[in-house]
């Protein structure tokens, strides 16, 4: 009980680290890289951008601008898939906070007919805590159907992240690397594409929100919801998806420097969350203009939502040399 508790009450309203919860028995990492280096990039090591010196929510942290030197590192050109979830659960299995818990936050719109929601969230009231809902059933029993094995993973829990990234002998992203990776060389721009904005009429490079949120989307992009993972065009490092469709997990704590006192102790409920990027399909310029390189926010290690998957960085080539490593 207390367990949910917690869950309910450190969501964070608009998109929403440690040890994970592996079973007994699962394989150490290293051992189930991929089976072949597809799907996998190589990020060139340097200095990385990171923040922006041009804040659009400067109460997240985004500014200022600053430089960090990374060593090379190789990542998922997706985030990780149903696809790849299935196995990972089938080799181990492992289950997820949520199956273990009984529960998980599903956006109001896509609640099947007949699934039953506890109270809504007082400060976001289209996320709804509904039984049965995971992520084979992401909105909830009934919704099975929609269940696709090349949508992101998602309805899974920072710790879930992590034991998946400690089977497939990954480890999710910092904010440097994340953001390294995002912008594909090209330097301080506020998209994986450059630094046009994503519009309502025409100009649709990722899966966001298009209408008047929370009541419509649209669909204007092609997706009035979660897109396949390998869907939009990619960026120059070949990357899909940086932005928009889902957010992404990364291995760093949620933290704001540099902020005013009262800004500070509203972000004091905050602690313990972990920082993601990268925005989702629900996200629009209105309303939650996180859809940004830069941009940020913080969440629960143990939240699940429908808009919420990680993608996987490795520190050496899976497949390559004695025992599936290589050299950097
Ligand atoms: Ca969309």
């Amino acid at each position: 009980m207390a367990r949910k508790r917690i869950r309910s009450s450190r969501f964070d309203s608009c998109q929403g680290g440690g040890t994970s919860n592996l079973p007994k028995g699962l394989p150490k990492g290293g051992s189930n890289c991929h089976a072949d280096n597809s799907g996998i990039v190589r990020i060139p090591g340097g200095e990385a951008l990171v923040g922006t010196g041009s804040p659009v929510i400067a109460f997240d942290g985004e500014y200022p601008l600053r430089r960090k030197k990374i060593l090379p590192f190789w990542i998922d050109a997706t985030v990780v898939t149903n696809a790849r979830f299935q196995a990972f659960a089938e080799a181990t299995g492992y289950r997820t906070e949520a199956e273990r818990i009984g529960d998980s936050f599903v956006f109001a719109n896509f609640l099947p007919e007949g699934a039953r929601a506890k109270e809504p969230l007082a400060a976001a009231p289209w996320w709804l805590l509904v039984e049965g809902a995971c992520w084979r059933r992401v909105h909830g029993p009934g919704s099975e159907n929609a269940w696709n094995p090349d949508h992101p993973v998602v309805q899974v829990t920072w710790n879930d992240a992590c034991a998946f990234a400690k089977w497939a002998g990954g480890r999710l992203p910092t904010e440097a690397e994340w953001e390294h990776a995002a912008r594909g060389g090209l330097e301080d721009v506020r998209f994986p594409w450059g630094d046009r904005a994503p519009d309502d009429k025409k100009f649709f490079p990722c899966n966001v929100w298009q209408g008047r949120f929370p009541e419509t989307d649209l669909g204007l992009d092609g997706f009035a919801g979660i897109a396949p993972a390998r869907s939009f065009a990619p960026n120059s490092f070949g990357l899909y998806n940086m932005v928009g469709n889902v957010w992404e997990w990364t291995s760093q704590p949620f933290k704001v420097r540099s902020l005013k006192k009262r800004a500070a102790s509203l972000h004091a409920s905050k602690k313990g969350f972990k920082l993601v990027k990268g925005g989702s399909f629900l996200c629009h310029a209105s309303y939650c203009f996180r859809y940004r390189i830069a941009a940020r926010s913080g969440t629960s290690p143990d939240s699940s939502t429908s808009h919420q998957g990680f993608r996987l960085v490795y520190d050496r080539q899976a497949g390559r040399g004695p025992g599936g490593r290589s050299e950097i």
